[in-house]
């Protein structure tokens, strides 16, 4: 235990040095425990790097707009798009995509506190977002015959939360062996001004996810990886918990991802505006990238195009296919996604054991991001997807990004399916559905199916579900 404490000191952590050497018993043993746990060594180069050096991140390279696959326009593109959903939909018939979805994040802006998963969106019968990725699940493994195993990762915070709800749905029907929740890694907060590592309690670190970059090396950790490759998978698919609107292993963007011999794919789709808070896809150093919303500089979130279009118009909904070998690859060697820095407000204790309940930001939380893997690829793809149709993400209590804006756009897409299948919308004068109306993916996954599965005669008087109940008998 000297030893432990002295390595504290020796790495700048003087406090936390103190503090375990005046805890006694089974509080010091929990402390020591977590503490035994930490990389010092990196955690006093990002204090370093990211802290006291006044929290600038490393200059951004050279930057360029991404070379992206559009939305098909020609029939050649059309022809394109065809075969790459063959290519995607052999692959899913093959068994060989895992889907991956990340729901390890703490949902603060939401103010919602049980796990994001478990935030009931739908509009009409209130089911969870859990309930509604599980379905898309549940709906591409039918419509392929596929075995694709569903990974979720959550975070110490999350996690046993997640377990029970998943339990309690009876893993919403899909194979108990095909649903694997498993857990992401820690990072500690540090004091903002000294860097400092926080405590949540006297004999408790004040600990948050590491950032969903944290993903691959979780997926090594508890052995997954192995998994996967024995299970035959070659593609990893994953997806962000809180869009009601993702489409789950997506045939095109698959195919995309395998024709193009890509190591990592993205999907993207076009900004709102400049100010619009989603990271941009675009390359740095002549690498695909993705550049946070707060890294992209204000004149070049602006910067125009000739025809008027925004130069950085790509932007990511956080849809990858990441190619199992590439994972292997990047975790096998002890290679490292950077950490960002995010400044947020940390409840802890102080050196007398009070709580401290911060008015203002007193923390630095250290991060990773999946996407930083992209520049360490060979070969990337970026495929561009109409946003009303994939994405509307849940991120605030209100305005854009809100329960109130996905529900708004869940209808608009069952809507425009609807009408598309020839049943009659009505509508109020702006245009927009008057009557909420929800299609389980269970029963379509796209317009095509609807249209061939839309009960014969439906009218549209009031909220309306359409569910797999629904679907012709046989
Ligand atoms: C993310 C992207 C942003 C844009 C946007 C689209 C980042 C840093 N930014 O913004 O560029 O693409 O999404 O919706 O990703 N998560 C974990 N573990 C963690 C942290 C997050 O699993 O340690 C999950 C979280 O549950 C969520 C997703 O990652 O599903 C995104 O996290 P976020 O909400 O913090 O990212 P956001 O909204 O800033």
């Amino acid at each position: 235990m000297p030893d432990l404490v002295r390595r504290l000191r020796d790495h700048g952590q003087e406090r936390l040095a103190d503090a375990l050497d005046g805890l006694e018993g089974p509080a010091r043993a929990r402390l020591a425990a977590q503490v035994q746990a930490l990389d010092l060594g990196q955690i006093q180069g990002l204090v370093r790097d990211l802290v006291l050096g006044g929290g600038g991140e490393a200059a951004p390279g050279e930057l360029g707009p991404a070379e992206v696959v559009r939305l098909p326009r020609t029939d050649a593109d059309r022809d394109r798009e065809r075969r790459a959903r063959e290519a995607g939909e052999e692959a899913l018939r093959e068994g060989a995509v895992a889907a991956v979805l990340l729901a390890g994040g703490q949902g603060t802006r939401l103010g919602f506190a049980a796990p994001k998963g478990m935030f009931p969106f739908a509009p009409v019968s209130g089911r969870t977002l859990f309930a509604q990725h599980a379905a898309s699940v549940e709906a591409v493994r039918a419509r392929y015959g596929c075995d694709l195993p569903w990974y979720l990762m959550t975070s110490p915070q999350n996690d046993e939360d997640t377990r029970e709800f998943l339990a309690d749905c009876g893993s919403f029907g899909l194979p108990p062996d095909s649903v694997q929740p498993f857990v992401q890694g820690t990072m500690p907060a540090v004091d903002l001004r000294t860097g400092d590592i926080l405590r949540e309690a006297p004999d408790r670190l004040a600990l948050s996810p590491d950032g969903h970059g944290g993903l691959l090396a979780a997926l090594r950790r508890h052995g997954l990886l192995d998994e996967m490759r024995s299970r035959g998978i070659r593609v990893i698919y994953t997806f962000q918990v809180d869009n009601p609107l993702v489409r789950v292993a997506r045939p095109e963007l698959i195919g995309h991802h395998l024709l193009g011999g890509a190591q990592m794919s993205s999907v993207v789709v076009a900004k709102t505006g400049p100010s619009e808070r989603m990271g941009v896809v675009a390359t740095v150093d002549g690498r695909t990238a993705v550049v946070e919303y707060s890294d992209l500089p204000d004149e070049l979130a602006e910067a125009r195009e000739p025809d008027g279009g925004l130069r950085y118009w790509a932007g990511s909904i956080a849809v990858h296919c990441i190619d199992l070998a590439f994972a292997e690859r990047l975790t096998g060697g002890g290679l490292a996604l950077p950490f960002h820095r995010a400044v947020k407000k940390v409840r802890h204790v102080d050196d007398s054991g009070s709580v401290v309940d911060p008015a203002e930001p007193n923390a630095v939380k250290f991060e990773t991001f999946i996407f930083d893997a992209l520049p360490l690829a060979e070969r990337t793809v970026t495929v561009e997807a109409e946003r009303g149709e994939e994405f509307s993400p849940i991120k605030n209590a209100e305005g854009a990004d809100s329960p109130a804006s996905a529900a708004r756009d869940v209808a608009a897409r069952a809507a425009r399916w609807l009408a598309a299948a020839g049943v009659a919308v009505p509508r109020d004068p702006d245009g927009a559905p008057l009557h909420p109306v929800e299609i389980d993916p269970r029963l379509a996954l796209d317009p095509g199916e609807l249209a061939e599965r839309v009960p014969p005669g439906l009218v549209i008087g009031g909220p309306t579900i359409l569910g797999p109940e629904r679907l012709p008998r046989g």
